[in-house]
Parts: structure tokens; sequence; C-alpha cells
């Protein structure tokens, strides 16, 4: 037997951890963390160290498979799979126009970077612009709110530069999130706490992030805005903020300071329930530091007037000149992207909403993309631009999408649904057609996708130049038929006639770092793997074959400051903009979202957990331990107030839907909430007659009825609910 130990990239989520891999005869057996790899110091976590189980799954897809008339699968070759396809796909287009074709892209592509501009070079070719993707039900106020505000050529101050930070609901050591530090967070922010760093929290538990803040605010689900307001009105109270840089970098301070004029520190600790001393503290923390930064990620996206937080914390980073200064060392200015040179300059804002209309929910196509909240209904809404086929890469919509039940729906009335996954998922089991893809260890693979984060909102990915290129390591299983995601796209596209073209997008809406660059395919070969990685990478800063050369990656040492703003250059950031100094105004504290409802007495708010990557891990036995409902958190103090028992299985509801989950005592919540991890629980259709795991996701407690105006995502966290124990099956 021949056992090699192979240095990679782990790329189950967004940190990419470099790893190293123990192959037996092109089988993955085992992995740890790198650590010969600069900057992480051999971290991994339990989903990385599972590659090996996630990959030799008995229950992984070697084959694609058709649903028969019978409702059961049978494999079909990948080749006549494809034929089939791009028939049906023709008939559409030919029947009801480009507008019926559209795709989905879940989380499942971070691992394979290549294949999402196959296939939104697929999606242009046929000419539809329904390219739905997971953002738009993740964090889509990091678009709408960069385009109100405007964004920072430079970007934001790093965190490893900072003294001082505010997480709002983001949990970085668990979740590798927006704007903490990716390498290994647990230390990194260890270190920052040693060297001084004053860390404000702003989540209703105490995680794992908490623990490290000097300030912790444990506000009330859901009043992100209201606190994050007070935050700005004590710091322009106090004279705290950065006079010279808004002078010169930003307009519309009249217009902020009379919004937040009536969110005084007594108001604010009242609504959020914090204490008003903590508030003040944080606020004269944040505003006296000499560098930092605000984040948001998914706990104030998910729990309404997610625009208007995510904008304000914007608003707070300019008014302490938080942004990156001429003369700074530039957070990261790409290596395997093209060479960048940043200046202390905004990049301007830009209309947040277009003039073309989705047909459901009043909503257009806006700053965060097409919105995949709406994509249901679009399916379901009879008539002209009805949505008929859905192409799924990656994702997982039976345990993503809001409303579970009308999802269901929806792909049940599809005319083709084609799953890209590797496993039979909730989704899976409602497609015509499952083709399944080599896993992350069969593929050659770089760190570009995460240089690339800075396109998606405000400080994301790494500040330092670090970059590692991986070849494939483990062989795919013996005698499987597999199709790379973007081989399937362009295999569609060779059978339709159709010539792609690949786009290398170098910015976000209208501000880009530099043009972006289109190269024609030659569409007689199929690329492989490494061609595409070619592709994205033929302008990069360091070429290829440098960063292949240094396997265990390395940190470049790239010595470039940033300058000052270019003369011309007129930008400015905005901190008056109307629709949310509208919005702002228009909060009602007395309304209903803060006044508890007698029926709906608790309230659920989101979480992720460390073994688990949304919907992926539950049903390995190295994740999941055996666990096999959705764990819902409560406080003990609840849990003996409702005389529920640690471990029993409780029904859980909102004015939407219910959902069944098995409770775990957590102290670090505060009182009255439920915090469910999102991801587990399977698809209520396919459900047996006595299987309560299907009843287990958290979507279906979340309809569209209360849905943020822009983007169209739900009310997902902060969400009014009840508890019982469900004592006939527990
Ligand atoms: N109620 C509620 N709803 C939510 C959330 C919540 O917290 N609560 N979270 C929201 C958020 S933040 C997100 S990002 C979305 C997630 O929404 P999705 O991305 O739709 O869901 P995932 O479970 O991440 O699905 C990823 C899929 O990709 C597959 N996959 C993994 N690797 C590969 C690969 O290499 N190739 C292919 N083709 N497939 C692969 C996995 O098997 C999995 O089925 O859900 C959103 N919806
Ligand atoms: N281990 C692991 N890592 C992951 C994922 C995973 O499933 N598992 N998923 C990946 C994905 S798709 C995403 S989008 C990121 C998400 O990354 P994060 O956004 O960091 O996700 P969480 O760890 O759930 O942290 C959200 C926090 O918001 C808090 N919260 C809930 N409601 C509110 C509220 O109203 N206000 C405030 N201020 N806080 C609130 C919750 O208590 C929770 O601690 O993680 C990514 N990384
Ligand atoms: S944090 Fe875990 S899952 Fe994410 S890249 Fe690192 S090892 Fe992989
Ligand atoms: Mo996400």
């Amino acid at each position: 037997m021949e056992t090699t130990v192979v240095p990679g990239i782990c790329r189950n989520c967004l940190a990419y951890c470099p790893i190293l891999v123990t192959v037996e005869d092109g089988r993955a057996v085992h992995v740890t963390g790198d650590p010969q790899a600069p900057a992480f110091d051999g971290y991994s976590c339990p989903k990385g160290r599972a590659l090996p189980a996630q990959h030799n799954d008995p229950a992984r897809l070697t084959h694609c498979l058709q649903r028969q008339a019978d409702g059961n699968f049978a494999r079909i070759d990948s080749s006549l799979a494809m034929d089939q396809v791009a028939a049906k796909v023709q008939e559409v287009l030919a029947r009801h126009g480009p507008r019926a074709v559209a795709m989905y892209r879940g989380s499942g592509q971070v691992s394979h970077p290549s294949s999402a501009p196959i296939m939104g070079a697929w999606l242009r070719a046929i000419g539809s612009r329904m390219n739905f993707s997971a953002a738009s039900i993740d964090k889509p106020a990091e678009y709408t709110s960069v385009a109100m505000h405007g964004n920072w050529h430079a970007g934001l101050q790093t965190f490893e530069t900072s003294d001082t930070w505010i997480m709002v609901g983001a949990n970085p050591v668990i979740a590798k999130s927006n704007g903490g530090p990716l390498n290994n967070p647990g230390t990194r922010l260890k270190e920052a706490q040693q060297r001084g760093m004053q860390l404000v929290v702003i989540d209703p538990r105490r995680t794992e992030t908490a623990k490290r803040a000097a300030v912790h605010l444990q506000l009330r689900p859901g009043t992100d805005a209201v606190l994050l307001a007070g935050l700005i009105h004590i710091i322009l109270a106090d004279g705290l903020l950065d006079a010279d840089f808004v002078a010169a970098n930003a307009v519309g301070l009249d217009a902020l300071r009379d919004g937040v004029a009536r969110y005084t520190p007594g108001f604010v600790a009242g609504v959020a329930d914090v204490p008003v001393d903590k508030l003040l503290t944080a606020a004269r923390i944040f505003g006296s530091g000499k560098r930092g930064g605000v984040v948001c990620s998914t706990g104030p996206s998910f729990s309404t007037h997610s625009n208007l937080s995510y904008y304000l914390a914007l608003c707070l980073n300019t008014l302490c000149g938080r942004w990156a200064r001429e003369g700074d060392n530039a957070p990261n200015p790409n290596v395997l992207l093209p060479a960048f040179q940043p200046r202390a300059q905004p990049y301007a804002p830009y209309p947040v909403v277009s003039d073309r209309p989705m047909r459901v929910h009043g909503l257009m196509e806006n700053a965060s993309g097409v919105p995949t909240a709406a994509l249901a209904d679009e399916i379901l809404l009879d008539g002209d631009g009805q949505i008929k086929v859905l192409l799924c890469l990656g994702g997982n919509p039976v345990l993503a999408w809001p409303d579970q039940e009308k999802t269901e729906a929806a792909l049940r009335k599809l005319e083709l649904l084609v799953v890209l996954d590797y496993r039979m998922t909730a989704t899976a089991q409602f497609a015509h057609y499952v083709v399944p893809p080599p896993l992350s260890l069969e593929l050659p693979g770089t760190t570009q996708m995460v240089e690339s984060l800075k396109y998606y909102g405000v400080s994301r990915g790494y500040a330092m130049p670090w970059a590692q290129y991986t070849p494939a390591i483990a062989r795919v299983p013996a005698g499987s038929d597999l199709l790379d995601d973007g081989a399937f796209f362009f295999g569609l596209a060779q059978r339709m006639g159709l010539q792609l073209d690949w786009v290398n997008q170098r910015g976000q809406g209208p501000n880009l770092e530099g043009p972006s660059q289109t190269i024609r395919l030659d569409m007689a070969r199929v690329p492989t793997t490494d061609d595409m990685i070619g592709l994205a990478c033929s302008d990069a800063r360091v070429p290829l074959d440098v960063v292949k050369s240094h396997v265990h990656g390395k940190v470049y040492d790239l010595d470039v400051r940033v300058l000052p703003r270019e003369p011309g250059c007129s930008a400015m950031l905005q901190l008056g903009d109307p629709t949310m100094l509208q919005e702002l105004r228009d909060l009602q504290p007395a309304s209903a979202q803060w006044v508890a409802d007698p029926a709906f007495p608790l309230t659920l708010v989101c979480r992720r957990a460390n073994n688990f990557m949304n919907s992926v891990g539950a049903g390995l036995a190295d994740l999941d331990r055996g666990r096999t409902h959705t764990p819902a958190c409560m406080h003990p103090q609840d849990l003996a107030a409702l005389g529920i028992p640690e471990g029993a299985l409780i029904e859980v509801r909102s004015r939407h839907g219910t959902m069944l989950a098995r409770v775990e005592a957590d102290d670090s919540l505060r009182i009255g909430l439920v915090s469910v991890v999102h991801g587990f629980g399977g698809s209520a259709t396919h459900a047996g007659p006595d299987d309560d795991l299907p009843l287990g996701s958290v979507t279906r407690l979340v309809g569209m009825d209360e849905r943020d105006p822009i983007s169209g995502i739900p009310r997902m966290s902060a969400l009014p609910i009840a508890v019982r124990a469900t004592p006939s099956r527990g």
C-alpha cells in the first residue's frame, strides 16, 4: 500500500484552511491542519478533519440519477443526462423564453470556485437574468448598504492593526464569518485581547466570541438598528467623530444627526434591554480607539431592518474614520487577483434597486441580485415569465429557502429540476436529474475565492496577502461517472450550440478595482478544472506558477501602501441616505416588533454549529455523533419554567408554521430565547408516517409576510415563537 501525506486546502467553508491529507492508494484517510503553513498554527476544525469521511461516505452519489415515473431514481450515463437536460431546456426556451430558466447557487459552490463563472456564462448565453443565489437570503444587506452608503477603495482598517472592533451578530470563532479573523479565529482573538484590543460584541448569546469581549451587549434580538443608532448618537454627542475625515469624505452628516436625535442612551437601553452604562462604554471605546471597525453578520441580517443596521454600521465606520488611510499598509492588495493599488477615497453610492421588477412580493432586482426569497413564488405563479426550469448548483432549497412547504410545492411544479450535488439531499429528492461532482480533495483549487470576498461587502477575506494552490489529492471513487460542476454547464452549452464567455469580474456593482476581463472559450474542448483555474488567474499579481511552487501556501511580502485620493476624484460617502433615514424615523418602538405577543412569548434566534456547515454534516457519524434531531438551545431557567426536561422533543411554533427539535440546555442565552441550528431536517413530502426528523427544518417557521422591502429576505431570527413538549413522540 502506498501512503503519502500531501498539503492541500480545506474548502468546506470560506476560511480555506491549509491541511495535510494522508492518502492511501489514492484514498484520503486522515486530515489535520498543516503546521508548516504560515499564519494558521496548524489549525483545523471538525468539519475539515471529517473530509475523508465525507469523501468516502458510502451514501455518496457516484453516478447521475434520473427520476423514473414511479418516483424512484435510476442511474443514467452523464453524457446522456446532459443530452436530455439540454433538449428539455431548448424546448422550454422555445416555448417560454429565457426568463423560464433559472439558476440557484448555494454555498456548496464555495469549494468549486471555477464552476460559478461557467454557469453564469451559460445563463448569459441563453439570455436569462434569473441567476439566484444563497447570498440574497444570507447577508443581502452587505450589498444594499454599500450601494446606499458607498464603499472605500482601500477597504476597512484591518482587525490585525486595530485597537477596537465591534461585531454585530457574528460568531467568527465558530463560523469564520464576516469581518473577524479567519485564520484560526480563536487564537487570533486571544492575541488581539492580549495586545489590548477592546472588542465589543453585540449578540443575544454569550458566544465563544463574546467571551473575549471587553463589552458584551446581550441585546433583545431584532433591536440592532436602534442600538447602532444609539451608538452614533453617543459618538456625536460626545464629539468623538473624526471631523476632518468626515468633512473630506462624506456628505449627509446633519441629516444623520437629526435622524439619531431621538435615539438617546436611555431610550435605546430600554428598547434593546441593555444596561445604559455598558452602552455608553461601548460607544466610547469605539469612538476613542485609534483604529477599528464595525462589522455585521447574520444576526442583524436575519432580524428585520437589516439594510438599516448594516447602513448604520457603515456610518459608524465613516464617522470615526475607520477606513484604511493614506500611507497605511494596504489590506490584501491581491495575490491571485490582478495587482491593485488602493487609494484613500470612496467608491460612490449607486442605486440600490434596478428598474427590473420581479413578478411577486413587489420586489425588484436589486444590489443583492435577484431575490431568492421570491423564487418559490416565481415558480408557483402561473403566467408570462413563470420559471419552469431550475438548475440548482450546490444548494439545498428545502432546508434553506423560507417556507418549506411552499418550497416543496414549487419544486414539485417545475418542469425540470436538475440538482448538482454529491448526496441525495432533501432537495435532490425532488429532482428530475441529480448530477454528482467530484469532491474538493479530488479537484485542484486555489485561495483566489477568499481574496475575492472583498468584492462582496466590506472587510471580508484575509487582510494578509496569502495564497496557496492545491492539486487534486485523492482519486475519484473507482467506477464512478462524475461531472465537474463547470463541465456540466459546458456540456450543456456544447449541445445547445452556445458560445460561452468567461468573465473575471473585479468588484461589486459598478465599483470595480479594474476592468472586468472577458475570455472567449474554445467550445470544441471541455476545459479541465486546472484550465478554469488558469482562466481565473490569468492576470494574477503573483503568477500561478509561483504560487504553485509554495506547496504549503505563502504570505507574500507585498509592500503596497495606500495612496492619497486621486486628483479629480470627487466621490463622497453618504451618511444621509433618504431611504435609510426614513426607515430610521419610521422605527416604532411601540410597534409589534418589540411588544411581546402572549401567544408567542419566546423568540427564535439563528445559530451555526461547529460540526455542521449548513445542511452538510448531519448523517456523517464523525460529525453528528448520532444526533438526528435539530438541536434547539434554551436557557435552563426557561426549561424549568416550562417544565421541559433536557433532551425532550419539542414542538416549536411560529405564526407561520411548526417544527420539531430536541432541546439542549444553554445558559449563554438571554432568557426567553430559543437558538436553533440551521440546516437540519428533511423534506416533509418525503417523510415516512412515523418519521419526525423531516419536520426538523427551521425554515418551516419562516414565512414571507414579514420581509425586507429591498432584498426580500424574510425574518429568520428575532422570530416570535411558542414551545411545548411533545409527550407522545419524545
Ligand atoms: N431559516 C433559516 N434559513 C436560512 C438560514 C438560517 O440560518 N435560517 N441561513 C441562510 C444562509 S446564511 C445560507 S448561506 C443559506 C444556505 O443555503 P444553501 O446553500 O442552499 O444550503 P446548504 O445547506 O449550504 O447547501 C449546500 C449544498 O451543496 C452541496 N455541496 C457541497 N459541496 C459541493 C460541491 O463541491 N459541489 C456541489 N455541486 N455541491 C456541493 C451540499 O451537499 C449541500 O447540499 O440558507 C439560508 N437560509
Ligand atoms: N461551523 C460553521 N461555520 C459556518 C457555517 C455553518 O453552518 N457552520 N455557515 C456558514 C455560513 S453560510 C454563514 S452565512 C456564516 C454565518 O456566520 P455568523 O453570522 O457568524 O453565524 P452565527 O455563528 O450563527 O452567528 C450569528 C450570531 O447572531 C446572533 N443573533 C441572533 N439574532 C440576533 C439579533 O437579532 N441581533 C444580533 N446582534 N445578533 C443576533 C446569534 O446568537 C449568533 O451568535 O457562517 C459560515 N460558517
Ligand atoms: S474552518 Fe474547518 S471547515 Fe472551514 S476551512 Fe477550516 S478546517 Fe475547513
Ligand atoms: Mo450563509
